[in-house]
């Protein structure tokens, strides 16, 4: 296990200045090859950014060293495509809304069958190894994303509390106004979070993991992106990255970690049992009910891919479910 952490199948970092400049030739190339290149027709197909809170620089990560293999999605796409229930169900209108998060001061309690239980502030979670990690990020709707991630393994966090004998799983919990762990200090309203009527969902958002699967290297807690600290919309100041699994298991805006004897429970399964599992590795052979799973649309490019099982991380993580009948226990 400790050697699959080499095997990551990640990319170089494409700087953002290269990123840029490649995107402002495309775009120089549709305006000169466009005979009626008027103002209407380009911001139709590049819609103006909307304006979200400037994020800090992360100095001193890790850069993800290995050979590029799947192409970056842009940061565009990444900062203007999201599920954040909390702030609205339209993916596009997300960015907009999610500028009221306040992601300062805030705090993470650790708690549960640890021996050292704990708060740590945001400013102690930055000052851990960060770490650049390129990974495929697939949805359960059907598409996908490759995002250059910083942050650092769970694991390393885990350790600092000392997860006691009885631990088997790991909750995490996203901030939501009125429900957060007694007596911290976490920023004050609502941080212009809707009611969970509207969402359809339950909230505060619930997520979880058993044990082992929080302790594999893979499994991140991410602070950042594109190298810098991580986008409101995508779930600031910290949220959890397992990219072997779909995308909602990626909780945002964590506030607690509590580690359970018991399986918790988790929002989606929740919400809608026979549709998302508790485990939603990512399968192709097992179908929502509602649709294949078996391809995707990848952001920016046109046509499907083919799914892969584990997200293409299997060589890393099957061994985490050996004996289990995936088509059951999904
Ligand atoms: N708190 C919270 N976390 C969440 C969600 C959400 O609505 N609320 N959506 C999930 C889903 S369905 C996906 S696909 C990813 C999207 O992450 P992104 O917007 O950074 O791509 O976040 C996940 N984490
Ligand atoms: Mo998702």
């Amino acid at each position: 296990m400790a050697d699959s952490e080499n095997k990551i199948k990640s990319s170089e970092i494409t700087p953002e200045s290269v990123y840029l400049n490649r995107r402002n030739l495309i775009k120089a190339g549709l305006i000169a090859g466009t005979t009626v290149a008027t103002g209407f027709g380009y911001r139709f197909f590049n819609p103006r950014p909307v304006k979200t809170v400037e994020k800090a620089e992360i100095e001193n990560f890790q850069k993800s060293g290995e050979k590029l293999t799947d192409e970056l999605t842009d940061l565009d796409d990444i900062t203007g495509y999201n599920n954040y229930y909390e702030y609205s169900t339209s993916k596009t209108a997300v960015a907009a809304a999610a500028v009221s998060l306040k992601t300062r001061p805030w705090k993470v309690r650790v708690d549960g069958l640890v021996n050292k239980p704990r708060d740590f502030g945001i400013e102690d979670l930055l000052k851990i190894d960060q770490e650049e990690r390129v990974y495929r990020f697939r949805c359960v709707e059907g598409w996908s994303m490759v995002i250059p991630w910083i942050g650092f393994p769970i694991k390393k966090l885990l350790e600092k509390v000392e997860p006691g004998p009885r631990a088997k799983y790991v909750a995490f919990q996203t901030f939501y106004p009125g429900s957060n762990p007694t007596g911290l200090k976490l920023p004050d309203g609502n941080n212009g979070m809707q009611s969970s009527i509207f969402a359809g969902i339950s909230f505060p958002y619930i997520e979880g993991l058993r044990l082992d699967e929080a302790m594999h290297p893979m499994a991140i807690l991410a602070t950042g992106l594109y190298g810098k600290e991580m986008p409101n919309q995508n779930g600031a100041p910290i949220r959890l990255v397992v990219p072997w699994k779909y995308g909602f298991k990626s909780i945002k805006s964590v506030v607690r970690i509590t580690l359970t004897e018991e399986q918790p429970p988790t929002t989606w399964n929740n919400a809608t049992p026979n549709e998302y599992g508790f485990y939603s590795n990512v399968n192709p052979n097992v179908d929502h009910p509602r649709w294949s799973q078996a391809t995707e649309r990848r952001i920016g490019e046109l046509g499907r891919r083919k799914t892969l099982l584990f997200n293409g991380y299997g060589e890393e993580v099957a061994n985490l479910y050996k004996g289990m009948d995936l088509t059951r226990e999904f």
